[in-house]
């Protein structure tokens, strides 16, 4: 059940006491917007007292969270080379959101100039998961065997879409490593390696993948991602498939990640870019 039918049923009880502050924090809470804030804005309501209709309450609450929202500026330029490495812990759904974002370039530039990079060469068949996508996408995409170098690999994309004129280069990366430390280390070295070789002209974004069914350790991955190289933008897969869906407002309150794009399910066209007012109208619906 969503946030907005609890809200609902909250208001079939007493209203404006303490008990139901604490349930509303509460509720807030279960909607994974983090005990701060859901402590924060509960004591910001307090002070307003001015929540005895549903409708009042939800206002205020729309308000306070298009406060903190953002949406990420993901605004490529079909003139030049764009890169977009795809981030993110194993399971997410980095590949499949990378072939939706392909996808979603492909229609709106009409075609070709993309290309995919496998760079995760970690994972058994994550080369094969990709090189599917390719094929029914048609698309060209530039790999190697599982267990090469995966910087390599992204550097040969770069290079042979900078030659061909290319527009667009998607790269997907693994999500584990041997632990972390290695995680965190590849990552580092695949930026460097993209940094270095983009150069000046090309629009380079970095998208984190967070499962919306993840909860608060949400939070967690988007520091560790975000400390190793520098995140542009939050892609919020699976939002399809949990009522909690509130994790893009701790994240973009403290990590200050602001959201690209919703992820709604497995097939191409399943994909939203991030729109703020209907993302928090949708939260806060019955
Ligand atoms: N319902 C739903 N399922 C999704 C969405 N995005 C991805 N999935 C599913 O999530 C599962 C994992 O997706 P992958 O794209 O393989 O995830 P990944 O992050 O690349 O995983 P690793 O390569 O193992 O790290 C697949 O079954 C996808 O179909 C989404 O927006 N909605
Ligand atoms: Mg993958």
């Amino acid at each position: 059940m969503g946030l907005g039918t609890r809200l609902k049923q909250l208001f079939s009880g007493s209203r404006d006491t303490e008990e139901f502050y604490e349930e509303l924090e509460d509720l807030l809470i279960e909607a994974d917007l983090g005990a701060r804030l859901a402590m924060a804005y509960t004591d910001r309501l307090r002070r307003t007292g001015r929540v005895r209709e549903r409708s009042e309450l939800v206002a205020q609450l729309r308000q306070f969270l298009l406060e903190d929202l953002r949406a990420a500026d993901l605004e490529l330029d079909p003139q030049r080379l764009n890169v977009i490495l795809m981030l993110g812990v194993n399971g997410v759904g980095k590949t499949t959101n990378l072939a939706k974002l392909a996808h979603y370039y492909q229609r709106q530039w009409n075609g070709d100039g993309i290309v995919l990079a496998a760079g995760d060469t970690f994972r058994a068949a994550a080369v094969e998961q990709l090189g599917l996508h390719a094929q029914r996408l048609n698309l060209r995409i530039v790999k190697q065997t599982t267990g090469s170098d995966a910087g390599a690999v992204i550097y040969d994309a770069i290079t042979s879409a900078v030659s061909r004129g290319d527009r667009l280069v998607l790269a997907d990366t693994a999500g584990r490593m041997h632990n972390r430390e290695n995680l965190v280390r590849e990552l580092e070295k695949i930026h460097g390696i993209i940094h270095r070789q983009a150069g000046e002209g090309v629009i380079y974004r970095k998208i984190l993948v967070i499962d919306t069914t993840t909860g608060q350790n949400a939070l967690q991955q988007a520091e560790l991602f975000h400390k190793a190289v520098g995140v542009d933008a939050v892609l919020l897969a699976k939002y399809d498939s949990s009522a909690r869906g509130g994790i893009l407002i701790p994240l973009a309150h403290s990590p200050g990640l602001a959201c690209g794009w919703l992820g709604t399910g497995e097939g191409y066209t399943d994909l939203v870019p991030f729109d703020p007012e209907r993302y928090v109208d949708e939260l806060l619906a019955p």
